[in-house]
Parts: structure tokens; sequence; C-alpha cells
């Protein structure tokens, strides 16, 4: 399918998505939103896909909702009902990044603001350029964190953080944003996407199965008991070691060789 706000490019088993509508700093207009839904859908469906960097044309990452979307309906007096526009949009993409059976890294190329901070919170690493910026921005215009950063944020940086962040809504650097857990990496601009593709080709030369059960154990775990979170250990474990890439995994290692792992 052919997108306007997407850039998707297929290399081996690495996909890129990037964010394109520059002008804006890759706000996450309503066509934009629906076309990273699709766009994510299909790479979570196609088995030759092993891990997926998301990351914005020019000089933003993604500054969030777009905010020109409102002018018409605001100018006219509608009264507004952004729940509408989130339940359609932002809640059927962020569950699909967390819950995306493949390693998603979001190379954050410039500012984050609003939504766009959510949906890098969604992605399982985020390497920034060190010129990123990031502002939960949100209570700048009178509105609350969404697209899931009340409850991501909150667990990548700490409550205390999270609510500072999101009450004073300051602008931070890369070198802060990773000091207080934010991101994983901060790498010079010029080399953001090779570090990212670096990574995204060695995470896909990984067990992908086993990949996608790490993250949906740890998702559901997170609001389990011990016990609870033990006996879904134990299922996953039945789910991973009935995989090819636990086979060869054992394999290769008796037999003293790199494995050869097929994602399946
Ligand atoms: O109802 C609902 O939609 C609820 C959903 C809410 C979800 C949210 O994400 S709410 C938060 C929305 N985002 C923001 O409020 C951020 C707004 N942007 C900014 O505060 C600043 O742009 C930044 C601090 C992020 C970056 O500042 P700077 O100085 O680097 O860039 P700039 O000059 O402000 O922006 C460059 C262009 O992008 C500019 O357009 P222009 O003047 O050159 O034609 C600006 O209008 C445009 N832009 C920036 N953010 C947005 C945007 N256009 C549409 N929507 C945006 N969010």
């Amino acid at each position: 399918m052919g997108y306007e706000q997407l850039i998707v490019r297929t290399d081996g088993a690495v996909t890129t998505i990037r964010l394109n509508n520059p002008a804006k700093l890759n706000a996450l207009s309503s066509a934009m939103t629906a076309e990273l839904i699709k766009a994510l859908a299909d790479a979570a469906n196609d088995p030759a896909a092993r891990a997926v960097v998301l990351t914005g044309e020019g000089r933003g990452f993604s500054v969030g909702a777009d905010l020109s979307e409102l002018e018409e309906p605001y100018r006219r007096g509608e009264p507004p009902t952004p729940s509408r526009f989130l339940k359609a949009g932002y809640n059927q993409l962020i569950p699909l990044l967390v819950g995306m059976p493949r390693p998603v890294i979001a190379a954050i190329n410039g500012v984050a603001a609003g939504a766009g901070i959510s949906v890098a919170l969604a992605c399982d690493y985020r390497i920034a350029s060190d010129g990123a910026s990031f502002t939960t921005a949100f209570v700048k215009i009178g509105l609350v964190p969404d697209a899931g950063s009340s409850y991501l944020l909150p667990r990548a940086v700490g409550t205390a953080k999270a609510l500072e962040l999101a009450i004073l809504s300051d602008r931070v650097d890369a070198t802060t944003a990773h000091a207080i857990g934010l991101v994983n990496r901060v790498v010079p601009g010029g080399s953001l996407m090779d570090e990212a593709t670096d990574l995204a080709r060695r995470l896909a030369g990984l067990p992908t199965a086993a990949i996608a059960l790490i993250k949906r154990t740890f998702a559901r775990a997170a609001g389990m008991s011990l016990a609870d979170a033990l006996d879904l250990e134990a299922d996953a474990q039945d789910e991973a070691a009935a995989t090819h890439d636990h086979l060869e995994g054992v394999l290769a290692f008796l037999e003293k060789r790199q494995p050869n792992f097929t994602g399946s």
C-alpha cells in the first residue's frame, strides 16, 4: 500500500517506518495515525519482518496530536470530544506497538512532544539523537497525558519524575532524557539511523518468537502478584520451548557453534 504520511522501507528482516510530515514536525494527524496502525499491523503479520525501526523525517520525531485539525471545529464552537478521537486512534495504535510480536526501536531524531512521547514510550528501545528533545506538552494546552503516557511514563522514569515532566512540561534535552531513563541511549545525530539499524539487525537475528513472549509476559506480569507471574512464566516457557529456535539454541550450544535462529 502507498502511504501519504509515512515512508515504509523493508531491508531484509528490518522494516523502517518514517513519519513523514516534517513541516509539522510529524504531528500525528488522524490520517498519519491510521497509516501507522496499518503499517504496524502489516509488520506484525509478516513473518519475514523481525524488527521494526520507527523514526521521523526532518527535525522532529513527532509532536503529538495535529492541533491544526482542531481549528475548524473549535472556531465553529463545536464541543470537544477528544475521547472519540483517542479511542479510534491512539487507543488502537499504542496497544499495537506495545503488543507487537517484534522488537520495535524508536530512533528519536528530534523533538518529541505530547503523544509523540507516548509513541516513543510504547516502543521497546529508545535511541535518541544528541539533538533530540522532549516535552510532554499536554498541560500547556490544558490537557492530560494520553496515548498511554499516564501508564508508560511513570514506569519509565518513576512517578515523581513523571509528574514533574507532566505538570511542568519543561523541554528536556537528550542527555537529561537518558539520565532519567526516558531513553536507552544517546548517539550523535549523524549516526542515529546506522545505530538504530545495527541494533534492529541484531534483534532480527534473535529468536523472534521468544522476544514476542518476553514482551507479552512482562506486560501481563506488571499487574500481577508474584504467584500469578510465576504461573504465567511457566506457561510462556512451554510456548517458548515448543519453538524451532529453542531447539536450535540448545543444539548450537551443545555442538559449540553459532545458532541459526529463524524466528519460528
Ligand atoms: O483532542 C485531542 O486531539 C487530544 C489529543 C491530544 C494528544 C496530544 O498529543 S496533545 C499535545 C499536542 N502537542 C503539542 O501541544 C506540541 C505543540 N508544539 C510545540 O509546543 C512546539 O512546536 C515544540 C515545543 C514541540 C517544538 O517547538 P519548535 O520551536 O522547535 O518548533 P515550532 O516552530 O513550534 O513548530 C514548527 C512547525 O510545526 C510550526 O508550523 P509553522 O509555523 O512552521 O507553519 C508548528 O505550528 C508546527 N507544529 C508543531 N507542533 C504541532 C504543529 N502543528 C500541528 N500540531 C502540532 N502538535
